[in-house]
């Protein structure tokens, strides 16, 4: 089949015959790579989606005469209509993709991660988008371009193509079977789209809902103070951004739960049974709290921790209606995807911590990553023991009686956050001119306080650490330690806190499991 003379011509001269070939190779790669990232979106993150993403874009960018005249014209098949028009598009720019690839295949690559990143700008930019959001873009992109190196690799295989860049050929390939092959990865793009879009539409409609969730005001407020953030350059903020928010969790797919349809029963040890909808928990009085959250599973040092403004209803509140038990000592909370959190009663009830049932995060809704349409946040517990999210159950009962999820998988039945606290400046390993250094991070217990966070520098005495303002005694404290006269050489820096009731941090190591690492967190830096 290989015409031997063609073997070596440029790859210009199959110009014109072969334009359709190439053309249908970039509409395949380009197909597969947005139809395989939003499968991936229907599954790992419904705000994810870049089609929707790009589509809300466009919808937002577009002049209100020129809407006004779409809706006219196709009533409410506006939002068809602009899918239709976006892969008509699509399968243009597919198929100068396809033209591209003729000349290039680095080039083409380039461009369909261009298209990639467009689609990741839109996803990303859309208010209270947590970072999983962003991964269907990436990993669609990575699948567009495997799919548009396969294609140049059997194009080179077509007769007066030039070869692959690395002269090989492979056995020959006719024409119509090209075009074969590329219309069955055309079909296999459309239809894993096609799937995702189906499948995601129920996840959509839920993300619509949850975008117009109207919030009620808090009756009470938890105003993060001046002074809280000390704004030290490398150091996290004292509120985490929604989208650095760490996320732990057992579901293999976020549930997309519908706020109309959400209800919570509370039952178990209790006089009266209750079961709310949103509507009838949002009638109670709503408060604001901001709650550091931590999972157990972070090591010392580590990122597993995040500081968040929450609203919600006191779960105190809802107890007392129902009225508990003597007998009971234990709230064991599901959610909708089947997870346990086996929480003490006493701090549910203790009329000195607001425990959340919680709607809100960072002043939006909670996103399904976080627990749409209501979570658990308690603060002083790790989320394992607490943090329920998706929640639709609370049984009250007693520790001998139930467990939650992780407790027979090796971690504790009781999880409060130990004491501890991390360097965040300078970096490990870092070089800075000797003289004043800067170090600064975070330390926290939970519902009871840091007093004082203290360095060692090179195992020298323990040196009091300065301190920034707090809201509460459940949130973290940021401290920053200006080491004057910093001596040339290579330092060993040290970090401990002290709570409030007096303890000091415990340095012993200790594995994350069965209840929380322990041991402090240091730094080697090098001043020049
Ligand atoms: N439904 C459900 N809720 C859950 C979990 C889970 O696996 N499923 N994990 C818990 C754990 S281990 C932690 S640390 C926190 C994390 O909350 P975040 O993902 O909002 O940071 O959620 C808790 N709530
Ligand atoms: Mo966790």
């Amino acid at each position: 089949m290989v015409s031997e003379p063609d073997a070596g011509r440029g790859p210009r001269e199959d110009a014109g015959s072969l334009g359709v070939e190439w053309g249908l190779a970039g509409v395949a790669a380009t197909a597969a790579a947005v139809g395989s990232a939003e499968l991936f979106a229907w599954f790992l993150s419904p705000s994810g989606s870049p089609l929707t993403a790009v589509g809300g874009w466009v919808i937002d960018a577009t002049p209100p005469p020129v809407k006004e005249a779409v809706i006219a014209v196709f009533g409410t098949g506006d939002k068809v209509f602009l899918m239709v028009v976006m892969v008509l598009l699509l399968a243009l720019i597919g198929w100068g993709l396809g033209r591209v690839l003729r000349r290039s295949l680095p080039v083409a690559r380039g461009l369909l991660v261009i298209l990639g990143l467009a689609g990741l700008t839109a996803v990303v930019t859309r208010t209270g988008t947590p970072l999983v959001a962003a991964v269907p873009s990436v990993l669609g992109t990575g699948v567009g371009v495997v799919v548009l190196t396969v294609l140049r690799r059997w194009a080179a295989r077509l007769p007066r193509t030039a070869p692959a860049a690395d002269g090989s050929r492979g056995p020959a390939l006719t024409r119509r079977q090209f075009v074969v092959r590329a219309l069955v990865v055309t079909a296999a793009g459309l239809g894993a789209g096609a799937l995702g879009r189906v499948a995601g539409a129920a996840a959509r409609a839920a993300s619509s809902v949850r975008e117009a969730l109207r919030l009620p005001a808090p009756a009470r407020l938890d105003p993060v103070p001046a002074g809280a953030d000390l704004g030290v350059p490398g150091a996290g903020p004292f509120v985490t951004p929604t989208k650095d928010f760490y996320r732990i969790d057992t579901a293999l797919s976020v549930p997309t739960l519908d706020a109309a349809a959400w209800s919570l029963r509370i039952h178990g040890l209790v006089d009266r049974e209750l079961t709310l909808t949103l509507d009838e928990l949002l009638s109670r009085p709503v408060v604001e709290r901001v709650v550091t959250l931590m999972c157990v599973s972070n090591e010392v040092g580590g990122n597993l921790i995040g500081n968040a403004v929450w609203t919600g209803v006191p779960i105190r509140d809802l107890l007392a209606e129902v009225g508990v038990r003597p007998e009971a000592d234990m709230v064991l909370s599901t959610s909708q995807d089947r997870f346990t959190a086996g929480t003490p009663l006493e701090a549910l009830t203790d009329p000195g911590r607001d425990a959340l049932l919680a709607v809100s995060m960072n002043g939006e809704p909670l996103p399904f990553e976080h627990g749409y349409p209501v979570r658990m946040v308690v603060p002083g517990l790790y989320g394992y023991v607490s943090a329920t999210k998706w929640v639709v159950d609370l049984e009250v009962t007693r520790f001998d009686r139930a467990q939650g999820y992780w407790t027979p998988r090796g971690w504790s039945a009781r999880g409060p956050i130990k004491l501890s606290s991390r360097i965040e400046v300078p970096a490990q390993g870092a070089t800075r001119p000797a003289g004043e250094v800067v170090l600064a991070g975070t330390a926290w217990a939970q519902h009871t306080g840091i007093a004082a966070v203290q360095l060692s520098v090179d195992s020298g005495p323990w040196r009091d650490a300065d301190l920034g303002a707090v809201p509460s005694s459940d949130t973290w404290r940021q401290w920053v330690y200006r080491w004057s006269d910093a001596p040339a050489g290579t330092h060993r820096l040290r970090v401990r806190a002290v709570d409030s009731a007096g303890r000091v941090q415990d340095a012993v190591q200790r594995p994350t499991a069965p209840d929380g690492a322990t041991g402090l967190h240091e730094r080697t830096i090098t001043l020049t």
